[in-house]
């Protein structure tokens, strides 16, 4: 019998094939000079089995590329996915803004986006607890935008001074290189534990935000405070904002630690075959917009990138759509080569004076020059505005340019001065013009001092599930510390945010929270030598919750993309089997056969179905839900294999969704559910629309009380 969804990939074979042959007919190979090439597995060589001659350029050529093939990896962000799209304008928002991207509703403005972790090397797992980056490059028609933001809303520091130590501390210790992507260790929590202003990136690195189930499933923020210029001149502050379609979702840190064993790429992966599949991520941007009157109304500073501006206060304006449609061709071309820089703007948009934001419009250009290794890194493919570029910047390593003419200078005669300054009407970029009246000062403005009233923002806008994550998050990381004056020092801080929060981690680590009465903030820490001039303020309440902090209260409404496994072995039952996997597929999930072994598994009817995994290669982490239908023979197959109670054990354990069907339920009897079957979440002999209900809430954390009694 023909294979039920072999045809289909079948297909999918022909297509890429397809592909390659279109993109790759009657190519030749040759040398880098375009020499035909007809052996390119043997060296020239004095007789068959003698020594290789100096002479053969075509194996020095292939060797010597292959030796200079890796440059530097990023120092921070180096672990990568990137992904192709366009972003659209809903609306004009001419009234703020004169850039083309924000007031042309009809472009459809070409993007390329990379998400990545920060502390990490190139080939770290992805799933480390960590801040994402999301970098977006628009290529507008008025000049290259990139918009260089995290999946955070602040940073942990205020001034890019601190940036190499915030970097040298949570990077890989120097004496032993552990470990590795990983803050979980002294040399981060004595940094951290001195330094009271980035306790509030740090909470949120604590929270689910830093093990995304998906990157296509997380937020972006631009951060930095910005402006946007109006054609009058005229300058509002703004901050920006990536909202993903499918909501906000992340795994459990125990998941987050078995999924980097069972498939280190699960990001990188999900987002290829996504995007591969046609399921196209998205995300809206919003606008977070304050006139420049209100400057000075709120109770932070507003150039404090330490700092979120509650939505509460300030609403997210949705302005457009970014829709990522295309996988990078070649990694390296693309993802590892493309540089981008917060210092590329396009008239429309402007920067403010925030201390940090001010020092990486330095770094990224200068990082770029070590990495890529030329100034010229603008003309590598990936990283070319669509428009024209003329100037009169020459030479350098790799000019990929022929520049024409003998005028490379300014003014000249000699080509009647072209290229031409831009006139106004021609768009040329103009600065914001920002009154200054200032001392010239090494220092922190007394408006950056308070430290710890958003972090205890953010912990009371959690539920209680997120707050337990937190604290469990907290309990590991600083149980992993091996100097106990650093534990005691950063639970002083904690207690500083909330002191319920403290006493929890406290109780889990089995060490006092110190008390600090009657001492200077400073003292306490051990800080005083620190430098900075100003005690961190006390901590204020400004407003008691923002219900936007807390995935809680997120979109539930999709089961898009979720990938569903399903157990079987031959015999299962064709009837509840179809029914579920088409009313799963038409509501866009990944439907999966995970069976006893790879090929071909055959069901009650006869018919032969590919299997995706067999148990044996793959785990209950990297799915979100699982089905197991019935059939007599099936169920008795699976009871043999131990590995099954395991997967169902750990998806319940993790408080996904479980649905059996007909004798499968004799399957779960074997497993801790067996007693659990009135569960929420667990579907026995239930309509596909009630499991699909329980997907898409993600998880069924009603149940979390029980789940350490799991046995795995
Ligand atoms: Fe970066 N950062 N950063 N950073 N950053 C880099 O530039 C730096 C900061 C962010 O996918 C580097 O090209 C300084 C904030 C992302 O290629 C480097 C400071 C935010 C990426 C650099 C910051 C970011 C980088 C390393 C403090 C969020 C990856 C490679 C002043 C708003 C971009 C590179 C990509 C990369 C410096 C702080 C986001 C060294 C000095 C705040 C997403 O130039």
């Amino acid at each position: 019998m023909m294979a039920d969804n072999s045809n289909k990939s079948e297909s999918k074979k022909i297509d890429e094939l397809k592909k390659f042959q279109v993109d790759y007919q009657d190519q030749v190979m040759t040398t880098n000079q375009g020499l035909k090439v007809n052996d390119t597995n043997n060296s020239l060589k004095s007789g068959e089995r003698g020594s290789t001659l100096l002479e053969d350029f075509l194996l020095r050529e292939k060797i010597s590329h292959f030796d200079h093939e890796r440059i530097p990896e990023r120092i921070v962000h180096a672990r990568g996915s990137g992904a192709h799209g366009y972003f659209e304008l809903y609306d004009s928002i001419e009234e703020y803004s004169k850039a083309g991207i924000f007031t042309d509703t009809k472009r459809k403005t070409p993007v390329f986006v990379r998400f990545s972790t920060v502390a990490g090397s190139k080939g770290s797992p992805d799933l480390a607890r960590d801040v994402r980056g999301f970098a977006v490059k628009f290529y507008t028609e008025e000049g290259t935008w990139d918009l260089v933001g995290n999946n955070m809303p602040i940073f942990f520091i205020q001034d890019a001074m601190k940036f190499p130590d915030l970097i040298h501390s949570v990077k890989p210790e120097p004496n032993n290189e552990i470990p590795q992507a990983a803050s979980a260790h002294d040399t981060f929590y004595d940094f951290v534990s001195r330094t009271t202003e980035t306790l509030h990136n740090h909470i949120w690195a604590m929270s689910d935000r830093a093990i995304p189930r998906s990157l296509r499933m997380m937020e972006g923020f631009g951060i930095h405070t910005f402006r946007l210029i109006n054609k009058e001149g005229k300058s509002h502050f703004v901050k920006f904002h990536w909202k993903p379609t499918l909501g906000v979702h992340s795994v459990t840190w125990e998941e987050a630690v078995k999924i980097n064993g069972a498939d280190a790429d699960f990001h990188r992966r999900d987002l290829w075959e996504a995007i591969d599949a046609g399921h196209f991520p998205e995300w809206e941007l919003g606008l977070q917009i304050i006139p420049e009157e209100d400057e000075h109304k709120y109770d932070f500073d507003l150039l404090d990138p330490t700092k979120l501006i509650p939505e509460e206060m300030v609403p997210v304006k949705i302005v457009g759509k970014m829709t990522l449609n295309r996988n990078p061709d070649n990694f390296f071309a693309e993802t590892e080569q493309v540089a981008f820089l917060p210092g590329h703007i396009v008239p429309g948009i402007d920067f403010t004076n925030d201390p940090l934001l001010q020092g990486r419009l330095f770094s990224y250009r200068d990082t770029q020059l070590s990495r890529l290794g030329s100034t010229n890194f603008h003309q590598i493919p990936i990283n070319k505005p669509i428009v024209p570029v003329h100037n009169y910047q020459r030479d350098g390593h790799m000019q990929m340019d022929i520049p024409k003419g003998r005028g490379a200078y300014f003014p000249n005669s000699l080509m009647g001065s072209c290229p031409h300054l831009a006139k106004m009407a021609e768009g040329g970029f103009t600065h914001y013009e920002e009154r200054i009246d200032a001392k010239k000062i090494r220092g922190r403005s007394k408006s950056f001092s308070d430290h710890f009233s958003q972090p205890a923002l953010f912990y009371r806008s959690l539920s209680d599930w997120e707050k337990e994550h937190v604290i469990g998050a907290y309990s590991f990381e600083l149980g992993k510390c091996t100097q106990k004056y650093i534990i005691e020092r950063m639970l002083f801080m904690i207690s500083q945010i909330d002191e319920d929060l403290a006493q929890k981690v406290s109780d889990n680590l089995g060490i006092d929270v110190p008390s600090s009465v009657g001492k200077p903030l400073n003292q306490a820490i051990g800080a005083d030598d620190t430098g900075d001039k100003h005690q961190p303020e006390a901590k204020k309440n400004y407003l008691e919750q923002d219900p936007n902090l807390s995935q809680s209260n997120t979109k539930f409404d999709s089961i898009a993309t979720r990938q569903i496994a399903i157990l079987v072995a031959n015999g299962f039952d064709m009837d509840s089997f179809k029914k579920m996997k088409d009313a799963l597929e038409d509501k866009d999930a990944m439907v999966k056969l995970i069976a006893p072994t790879g090929g071909t598994v055959t069901c009650s009817e006869g018919m032969d179905h590919e299997v995706d995994a067999a148990i044996s290669t793959t785990e209950s982490v990297l799915f979100d839900a699982i089905y197991i239908p019935g059939g007599e023979k099936s169920i008795a197959t699976l009871k043999e294999e131990g590995k099954y109670i395991k997967f169902i054990n750990e998806t319940f354990k993790h408080c996904k969704a479980i649905a059996v069907d007909g004798e499968g339920e004799a399957l779960l009897d074997g497993s801790f559910v067996a007693d659990y079957k009135k569960d929420a979440a667990v579907h026995i002999n239930d309509t596909p629309s009630k499991f699909i209900d329980s997907i898409a809430k993600h998880r069924n954390w009603e149940r979390r009380s029980i789940t350490s009694k799991v046995p795995v």
